[in-house]
């Protein structure tokens, strides 16, 4: 059992990845902190608040957090990502009270309180910049960072850099130049982990609001697919893999490597630099997952869910 603290912006694939965290029998969930990603940042705490109501009597802390990045300008997704899933305009969508803690402050609560911390990072990272700078002793309380952002190719949003790490270059350079240990997900293995419709099918047809919600989540995601030349066939899950990989290493298969973020303007800016062979100087700085158990990988969400969807029948 490890102790998690999920940061994140959800975003459909944060919550399922949230609902994944709450269900595993591996985690122990500390807290939630959000911030600005997809969405800004009130709405993405709505959003975790709606997400963590829908897993009673399971719940968690959870909080709001930075209101835009370090450095840069925010940057703004394209809202047809959450059109549906979660809309917190929606009445039939309960939600917890928001913990008064800024995310900040939970984030060094929580690795005071719970040494060896894992933390999970699903959005752009500068909550955790914000907390190793505002607590420097929060580097001690924490064991292992595992990010879902960036690349070891091409990005996703321009074409050097991934949605992530373009939010807050600077963040994320803080955080991958942190010496914590980090295990990162790019976002080329994360690819290889489709939603498909058995997935969906096998969540669909668990009982409770818990399941309800991640099946809907995922379907709507499903709908958000883009092709592209190296694309992959089907909508890749993507957030929760972090959470899943942090729960269960074995789901993975990761290299060590140098990882550096380019914070100079220009077409690069944001991109990871991923070095697998030494190229640099620099001392590796991060496992980087290459592949993951897919079938596997989906099974462990759906035991997941399975286990939120249990507790809410009272078995
Ligand atoms: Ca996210």
């Amino acid at each position: 059992m490890i102790d998690l603290l999920h940061d994140c912006d959800p975003g459909n694939d944060d919550a399922v990845g949230i609902l994944a965290a709450l269900g595993h029998p591996a985690v122990n969930l500390v807290a939630v902190t959000t911030g600005a990603g997809h969405l800004a940042f009130d709405r993405t705490a709505e959003n975790a608040a709606i997400t963590v109501a829908a897993a009673r009597p399971r719940t968690v802390p959870v909080s709001r957090g930075a209101e835009g990045p370090l450095l840069r300008e925010r940057m703004i997704a394209r809202i047809l990502d959450f059109e549906s899933g979660l809309d917190s305009d929606r009445p039939d969508l309960d939600r917890v009270a928001l913990d008064p803690l800024h995310s900040v402050d939970q984030i060094a609560a929580a690795a005071r309180a719970h040494p060896g911390l894992t933390i999970v990072m699903t959005g752009p990272f500068t909550n955790l910049a914000l907390a190793l700078r505002r607590h420097p002793q929060v580097k001690d309380g924490i064991g292992r960072i595992v990010t879902l952002g960036g690349a070891w190719g091409l990005g996703t949003k321009t074409a050097a850099a991934e949605w992530n790490i373009l939010c807050d270059p600077e963040a994320a350079a803080i955080v991958y130049g942190s010496g914590i240990p980090v295990t990162m997900v790019p976002v080329d293995a994360s690819a290889t982990v489709p939603i498909d419709d058995p997935l969906v099918a096998r969540v669909a047809a668990l009982p409770g609001p818990a399941a309800a919600l991640a099946a809907e989540l995922l379907a709507s995601l499903r709908t958000t697919h883009r092709p592209g030349v190296f694309a992959p066939a089907e909508m890749p899950l993507h957030d929760p893999c972090a959470i899943l990989a942090a729960a269960d290493p074995a789901l993975v298969t990761t290299v060590p490597a140098r990882v550096d973020i380019e914070t100079t303007s220009g077409l690069n800016y944001g991109r990871t630099v991923v070095d697998f062979a030494g190229r640099t100087d620099r001392p590796n700085n991060c496992d980087v997952v290459i592949a993951f158990d897919v079938a596997a990988t989906q099974d462990a969400l759906v035991g997941a869910i399975a286990a939120l969807s249990r507790l809410q029948q009272g078995a």
